[in-house]
């Protein structure tokens, strides 16, 4: 039996505390036992009394009935069973990391936001990435939209920029946000379908919502499967403002670039990884992160003034469109890297709320409506899923610069003023007085000008609803734009109702004709008569490069996954060699087997799989290799998951390295005899080379 051995000092300090100012947290401090694992500290209850015994509730008699009276069951149980709380109507499922942003370009002329003032100077933040739709449980492969919210907690206060991974959103109006995402979720009478937009609801609403063409186009893309969090781009979305010290405001929008490269998974794969790990994005960062492969992204902004937003032939105000690159540059101002992982997810990555009215000194609001409206529904929700007011004082949502005000009570308060005044104007003065207003330094809105008639109206410049989404399509390569229309016919061939179906296609053709050529075939249906624009498409519009995710890979294979298929007998050297130059090219290795044990190289050595065939399947990796002998061949052949793993990276178009040994299995996995440029003999190709090849990520060319 384990005995309570020391007792910390930690108590004798936390007498000394005043009343209200906890000393301890929960963990920390007490009596320890000895334990093979090295000291544990004794269980207490969560009012410190030490428990004696944790397995049997308090009873009259073995065989006899419950008392009342066992406090610490009842506590335990009562803690229970209000673990949970209300998850986010929107993005529920979410996943997130600490790191810093750092300035490498201080920008003083354009804002005075303290954080962008000093080069080299570090920031910490805390970063929650996740998906829209789908309930906290659902799998991380969902075809959706990624949040991509970041808290910077700066020297004046938390600044939060709460974007997404794709440029541009559904709706111009908050108005709309409920019924864009009634439409989106599961069905209120089936409640199904789960974390997908394949039904009626969601097609029906968004055909009759012309405005969400140019998402509908991003959302069909393959950004709304990314193959990582790490290699996906972030953008505000909205129009927001700089302010400098003079007052003097410009336009501006922000941009993450991941360093790491833009990379997304096939559809086909998206769906079998849901299956094989449906935490494949939150495993991802974790692993990288615990790796020392700290993730990093770029911060760019795009400024731009009345002038630019005057030529410009849509409004920067509507939040359906977005600035291309080539008319303003992003100008690159820091960098964030994300390189510690949480101490717990429900208290750091449940608990942070993000509002977007958390601006500081130099940062601003544009009237973009949905920006507006989102400035309401914030703080708003975070009141009823973190259960009062007093959120901010949970210490991942607490600035960490000095804050001082008058606002006290409500559930949970921690953090209650201290002094005889709780009001202001109050003559006290000194401590017992409070803080007094900065008019200097303090926050101060942009001054501008309103005039106009209250209305429910919209600007007639948000009318044209395909100029860009054409763009968009245009922009990308043809891969990417026969992965835009085999998404839509996935999408409405999971549509049961003809009239949606035509309704939504009838768009397709004001975007183009091609896609909507492709489309109305992939569904066995004629194009229908086009639907009529609110407002002449701007034809003409340059492509853009920025747009497309295969212009935007990576330069190198590092912080990709390479599988290996290994067998009995498989070559020891070989294995050792391709692991040694996968680590000097920081590529991760993960080893898959016949069996998670011991499997027996050709030098007699044994090395322990990472995965069992079936449970680390080809989707799971950027690159596959084949290290297996003759007998390891002959086995897999007769294997299915082991015929799977290969077809399917055959199918996903992945680059693939062999033994000759290989090879006949390969063929009874029903891959053509004859090698195409993405399929390497390990005798033709150093591991290096072959690493170099693996940065295009897949071979495009193969016709799978
Ligand atoms: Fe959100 N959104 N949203 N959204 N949103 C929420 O706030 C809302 C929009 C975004 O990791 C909610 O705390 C409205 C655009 C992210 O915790 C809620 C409108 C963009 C996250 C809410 C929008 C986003 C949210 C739900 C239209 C990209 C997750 C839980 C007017 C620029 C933050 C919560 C996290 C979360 C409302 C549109 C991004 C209900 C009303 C556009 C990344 O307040």
């Amino acid at each position: 039996m384990a005995k309570a051995k020391t007792r910390s000092k930690t108590p004798a300090k936390a007498a000394q505390a005043t009343a209200g100012e906890p000393q301890m947290r929960i963990g920390e401090g007490g009596e320890t036992h000895q334990t093979a694992g090295g000291d544990v500290a004794v269980m207490t209850t969560a009012q410190g009394v030490p428990v004696s015994d944790d397995q049997n509730t308090l009873r009259q008699g073995a065989r006899g009935p419950a008392l009342m009276e066992d406090f610490h069951f009842r506590e335990k149980m009562f803690h229970f069973d209000h673990e949970r709380i209300p998850e986010r109507v929107v993005h529920a499922r979410g996943y997130a990391a600490h790191g810093y942003f750092e300035t490498l370009d201080p920008i003083p002329d354009l804002t005075r936001a303290d954080l962008f003032q000093r080069k080299g100077e570090k920031t910490p933040v805390f970063c929650r990435f996740s998906t829209v739709a789908g309930n906290k449980g659902s799998a991380d492969l969902a075809r959706d939209v990624r949040g991509f919210a970041v808290k910077f907690y700066t020297q004046e206060g938390n600044w939060d920029l709460v974007g997404n991974n794709i440029p541009v959103f559904f709706i111009q109006d908050a108005m709309k946000f409920p019924d864009l995402i009634h439409a989106a979720k599961a069905e209120p009478d089936r409640g199904f379908p789960q974390a997908q937009t394949a039904h009626d609801n969601f097609w029906d609403f968004v055909s009759l919502m012309p405005e969400a063409m140019h998402m509908i186009m991003w959302a069909m893309s393959d950004r709304a499967i990314p193959r990582s969090f790490r290699f996906m781009e972030g953008f505000g979305v909205h129009t927001f403002r700089f302010v400098n010290a003079e007052g003097k405001s410009s336009y501006v929008k922000f941009h993450w670039k991941p360093k790491q490269g833009l990379q997304s998974v096939t559809w086909d794969e998206a769906l079998k990884i849901n299956g094989a790990d449906p935490d494949f994005h939150r495993r991802d960062l974790w692993d990288a992160i615990q790796s020392g492969d700290y993730p990093e992204w770029e911060l760019g902004v795009q400024v731009f003034d009345d002038e630019f937003a005057d030529s410009f032939p849509f409004d920067i105000l509507d939040a359906t469109k977005l600035i291309p690159e080539e008319d303003v540059p992003v100008r690159i101002i820091g960098r964030m890297v994300l390189d510690r992982v949480v101490d717990n997810f429900f208290a750091e990555t449940e608990q942070v709320a993000f509002c977007t009215q958390n601006v500081v000194p130099g940062i601003d609001f544009t009237n973009d409506p949905l920006l507006q409206g989102r400035n309401f529904s914030y703080l708003d929700t975070q009141i009823k899923r973190l259960g009062g007011p007093n959120f901010t004082h949970i210490p991942i949502n607490a600035p960490k610069c000095p804050f001082h005000h008058f606002q006290q009570d409500g559930h949970m308060a921690m953090h209650n003023p201290k002094g005889r005044a709780n009001y202001e104007p109050n003559s006290w003065g000194g401590e017992q007085g409070g803080p007094r207003e900065a008019p200097e330094h303090g926050f101060q809105s942009v001054q501008t000008e309103a005039d106009g008639v209250k209305d429910r109206v919209r600007s007639e410049l948000f009318a044209d609803h395909y100029s860009q989404a054409r763009q968009f399509y245009l922009s990308q390569t043809e891969v990417e734009q026969t992965h835009i229309a085999e998404a839509l016919v996935f999408e409405l061939s999971k549509v049961e109702t003809n009239a949606i179906r035509e309704r939504l296609l009838s768009h397709l053709p004001n975007i183009d004709d091609d896609l909507a050529q492709a489309v109305a075939e992939g569904l066995g249906m004629d194009i229908p008569v086009p639907a009529k624009a609110a407002r002449e498409r701007v034809d003409g519009l340059v492509t853009s490069d920025a747009l497309s995710i295969l212009k935007n890979g990576p330069d190198s294979f590092a912080g990709r996954k390479l599988g290996v298929l290994i067998s009995d007998g498989a070559d020891a050297k070989l294995l050792q060699s391709l692991q040694k130059e996968a680590e000097k090219a920081g590529v991760i290795v993960a080893l898959v087997g016949p069996r998670v044990g011991k499997v027996t190289l050709s030098d007699g050595s044994s090395v322990e799989a990472d995965e069992k065939i079936d449970g680390g399947p080809s989707v799971l990796f950027d690159a596959v290799a084949m290290l297996i002998s003759e007998e390891g061949a002959q086995k897999f052949a007769g294997m299915h998951a082991a015929k799977t793993w290969v077809a399917d990276a055959f199918a996903h178009r992945k680059f693939m390295l062999l033994t000759d040994e290989a090879a006949p299995f390969l063929q009874k996995a029903g891959l053509p005899e004859e090698f195409d440029g993405g399929m390497f003999y390990v005798r033709d190709i150093k591991p290096a080379a072959f690493f170099k090849e693996c940065a295009a990520l897949r071979f495009w060319d193969r016709a799978a």
